[in-house]
């Protein structure tokens, strides 16, 4: 679509979600012929996508947006403390108003599948409008995009209405005098739960792992607030991409948790559970280290959720003990706990009663069959590498990436993997991605592969890739980092653990600083590890 054989992109992005509309604009502004290739019909990816009731993100809206322009940043204005997925979307679109992305945007095209050119050090993607031919490919197709909808018995048997919470109907669901099915209890669910809950005639949740949550305490943002955030924004913005672990910025412990006066501990935890949001991740030092630190934090939720939930037997099924907190993304909600309180709410633990089939008129658990005119899939993504997997690219040695990495995802920095020359990614395994606040992480990669490319450029390098040594090395580094933390404890999507035969590697790098450190480390070094040929560049060596 758009481009034929006769005349190359320099460089194909795929996806016009935050990574995409912001790697066009650093390439086209510097004069690259280049073109984004988009699934939807609208930017904003995940958030384009993602319309279920209560779909906010968990970043407070000041601090999730670009940093790059500071004439956007001041024309825009967040209305709340934390955005709905509404508003992030019509940011979305008026970034591409502001910069007049959309004419290098074709939308309505999904990439099928693609393969590298040896000969010409190309790629031809293909489409389900025809094919594409460009220099270099940039994924930009996010870490939560690629739903997963669980192989449960039955499942298609349902004769009421399927819903997957990434896929909503775009003219909305009225759950009035309905009898509606959650299945799933991640961020996803405990976001839209109590929304449903106050339309829906009876809410059933079928929860199999009970999650940690903190509650948002959401509200308007005060005009002084956003005032203060505009006048101060240069400042803030750098000391958020130099934050310890997630490009946020957050009030940073002060000390660990072991060693400290109990009674202080429960105080700062009180604290923090009142102002509410992922700020109570931050309460000491030690709580995604030391094992007994972090039991302090999940005991003082577990006995919050034991005040908010008036039935105990309710309130003990909700209690998370499956892993340590912090280890999967911290929920941050609106009532959760309490919206089980309501009459018309019931739990099903899954632990206790199994879930059998789907069946034509409801599901079927290992005690009951129940009714339900809608059944809500909440059960996440394959995360991370199932967007990059479907893309079917196939690099220099015939292999798909999915089949090159069937032992687990390997690639340099998260940015480039070995047999795929001249591919880069926008937040890819390895890199920090879903451990960061993702539009600083996505600034980040921007601004590291235009670098790159323009490197590629001035010396006339026409062909770039890693080695196997190379990522294998970068590889056992992520894995060695996240094993000095309680991380890998959990059975999370950071671990591939949610989806059946996915391999069990931690995927994130943790630690954004140290992150960007090496990345400026291998720019300022002229790109080791980057193996450029053609050109002044040199041969491959
Ligand atoms: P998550 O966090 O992956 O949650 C998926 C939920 O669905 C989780 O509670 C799963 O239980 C549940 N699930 C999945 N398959 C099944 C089956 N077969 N039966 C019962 N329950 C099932 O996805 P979300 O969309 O909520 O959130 C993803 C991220 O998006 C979130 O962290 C934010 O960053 C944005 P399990 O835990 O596997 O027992």
């Amino acid at each position: 679509p758009q481009t034929s054989a006769d005349a190359p992109l320099e460089v194909a992005v795929i996806g016009a979600g935050f990574a995409g509309m912001y790697m066009l604009h650093r390439l086209r502004s510097a004069g690259f012929r280049v073109k984004v290739f988009e699934a939807g019909p609208e930017v904003g990816g995940t958030w384009y996508w993602n319309r279920y009731p209560g779909c906010r993100c968990d970043v407070e809206s000041l601090q999730y947006s670009y940093s790059f322009d500071e004439g956007i940043q001041q024309e825009w204005t967040w209305s709340e403390r934390f955005a709905t997925q509404p508003e992030i979307r019509h940011y979305a679109n008026f970034v591409a108003d502001r910069l007049d992305l959309r004419r290098d945007i074709v939308f309505g095209v999904r990439v099928t599948s693609g393969r590298f050119d040896e000969a010409r050090n190309q790629w031809t993607l293909t489409t389900d409008a025809g094919a594409i031919h460009a220099d270099k490919v940039i994924t930009a197709v996010g870490c939560l995009s690629s739903s997963n909808m669980p192989q449960i018995e039955g499942i298609d048997s349902f004769q009421g209405r399927t819903i997957h919470t990434a896929d909503w109907p775009h003219e909305g669901v009225d759950f009035t005098g309905l009898r509606v099915a959650m299945i799933g209890t991640g961020s996803s669910a405990i976001q839209a739960i109590p929304e449903i809950a106050k339309q829906a005639a009876q809410l059933t949740v079928f929860q199999r792992t009970p999650n940690f949550s903190v509650p948002a305490r959401n509200q308007p943002l005060k005009e002084e607030t956003v005032a203060w955030w505009k006048a101060n924004y240069p400042d803030l913005r750098k000391t958020a991409r130099e934050t310890m672990r997630s490009g946020t910025i957050y009030d940073l412990p002060q000390k660990p948790a072991m060693g400290t006066d109990p009674a202080e501990v429960r105080a700062e935890l009180q604290a923090r559970w009142d102002k509410g949001g992922a700020n109570f991740a931050y309460a000491f030092e030690d709580l995604v280290i030391s094992m007994e630190a972090n039991d302090i934090a999940a005991e003082f939720v577990r006995d919050k959720i034991r005040e908010i939930v008036t039935d105990p037997e309710t309130a003990e099924a909700l209690c998370p003990r499956d892993y340590p907190i912090f280890c999967k993304r911290i929920c941050v909600d609106s009532d959760y706990f309490a919206t089980y309180n309501r009459d018309n709410v019931t739990l099903v633990n899954l632990r206790k009663t199994p879930l059998e089939r789907v069946t034509a008129k409801g599901i079927l658990t290992s005690d009951q069959e129940r009714e339900f005119d809608v059944v809500i899939y909440a059960t996440g993504f394959d995360a991370i590498t199932g967007s990059l997997t479907r893309l079917n690219l196939t690099g220099t040695r015939g292999r798909t990436l999915a089949e090159k990495w069937a032992e687990g995802p390997k690639a340099y920095l998260g940015l480039v993997t070995s047999e795929f020359p001249n591919l880069f990614m926008i937040t890819g395994p390895g890199s920090p991605s879903v451990l960061s606040n993702m539009i600083v992480s996505i600034e980040q990669h921007v601004d590291f592969l235009f670098d790159l490319i323009t490197h590629m450029r001035a010396t006339g390098a026409d062909r770039v890739e890693t080695t196997a040594q190379q990522e294998e090395d970068w590889a056992r580094h992520v894995t060695e980092v996240a094993h000095t933390t309680l991380y890998p404890k959990a059975a999370s999507w950071y671990m591939g653990a949610n989806i059946p035969g996915k391999p069990r590697v931690f995927m994130p790098f943790i630690g954004v600083d140290a992150y960007r450190k090496t990345c400026n480390e291998v720019a300022a070094k002229g790109y080791p590890g980057f193996e450029m040929s053609g050109g002044t560049a040199g041969t491959r060596t």
